[in-house]
């Protein structure tokens, strides 16, 4: 009888308690998360910034990226750009709620990666669906250097209504992705030279300066616009791998590659997450 009661008890230690008190799940649940792929470097390619420019832009990254591949494996993650903000000035303007343009603006990040995807076809790299980055990305980078992605986060319905529009943009999802699975490194491709204490292109352009290091502290005190989701700063501040980013400038040929090699040819932006 003893043995059989000992069979049917499942010993948990978090059975008996609130998932809701950190004091007491803590023990349990507040190490650190193994890394998936510590191998893995990914690399974050803007919608707007580098695909809507065109061949201009994009062939010259495609030929950087193709040199990299020996030395690195990569998980290329695109973003929306201007297609998704047609599509939120034409949703908003009907009255869509946030969590059906969500979606609608993904698909635009997904159709930028399925373009580059294209292009590095010949190196065999393929654009690979969320749900296989999910579940079979391993697999995939054992047949193939890198594979290309879409950034965006499959928030959908699910998305945050306090804005109307998307909280968790292409910036946040790469960064939530790249945190989850344990990554060697996340650059940031854009096309200014990092993250400015203005917009470097804006009204207040001239007095702009670029922060060669930063943190997320600075970056939250900054007053104004940033080269990239401003949910990348509170997703930031809880990582648990990547503990610094770097925003290179796509349009400078070699920045991408220096960043990759470990030199610093941007901004640093240094998280919350402890450096291992
Ligand atoms: O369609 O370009 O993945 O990888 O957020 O969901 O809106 O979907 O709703 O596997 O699941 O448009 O169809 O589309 O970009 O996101 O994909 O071609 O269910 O491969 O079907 O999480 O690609 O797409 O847009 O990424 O970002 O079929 Mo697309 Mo996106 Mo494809 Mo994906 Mo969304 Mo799927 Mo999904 Mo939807
Ligand atoms: P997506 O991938 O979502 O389409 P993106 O990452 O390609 O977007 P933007 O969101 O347009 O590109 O961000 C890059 C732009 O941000 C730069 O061209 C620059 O003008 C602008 N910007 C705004 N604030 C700053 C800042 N503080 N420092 C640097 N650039 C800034």
């Amino acid at each position: 009888m003893a043995d059989t009661n000992q069979i049917k008890h499942v010993a948990s230690p978090l059975a008996r308690q609130t998932l809701l008190d950190g004091d007491l799940t803590r023990p349990v649940a507040g190490g650190r998360p193994i890394r998936l792929l510590p191998w893995l470097q990914v690399v974050k390619i803007g919608g707007r910034s580098i695909m809507d420019r065109g061949h201009q832009a994009i062939l010259p990254l495609v030929d950087e990226l193709r040199a990299l591949l020996p030395e690195h494996r990569l998980l290329i993650l695109t973003g929306a750009g201007i297609r998704a903000r047609h599509l939120y000035s034409v949703g908003l303007d009907l009255g869509l709620p946030v969590g059906s343009l969500a979606p609608l603006a993904a698909s635009e990040a997904g159709q930028n990666g399925h373009i580059l995807a294209c292009l590095l076809a010949p190196e065999e790299v393929s654009y690979i669906e969320h749900p296989t980055i999910a579940n079979q990305l391993a697999i995939h980078l054992a047949a193939a250097r890198a594979v290309v992605g879409s950034a965006f986060p499959p928030y959908h319905h699910h998305e945050f209504p306090t804005s109307r529009i998307p909280i968790h943009r292409a910036d946040t999802g790469a960064f939530l992705l790249a945190d989850a699975l344990g990554a060697a490194g996340l650059t940031i491709v854009e096309d200014v030279d990092g993250v400015y204490t203005a917009d470097p292109n804006g009204p207040d352009g001239k007095r702009a300066h670029l922060l060669r290091e930063t943190s997320i502290a600075e970056l939250a005190k900054l007053q104004g616009t940033l080269p990239f989701d401003r949910a990348l700063l509170e997703v930031m501040a809880t990582a648990r791998h990547i503990d610094r980013v770097q925003v290179v400038n796509g349009l400078v040929p070699g920045r991408l590659t220096a960043a990759l090699r470990g030199r610093h040819v941007g901004t640093i932006i240094h998280t919350g997450a402890l450096p291992n």
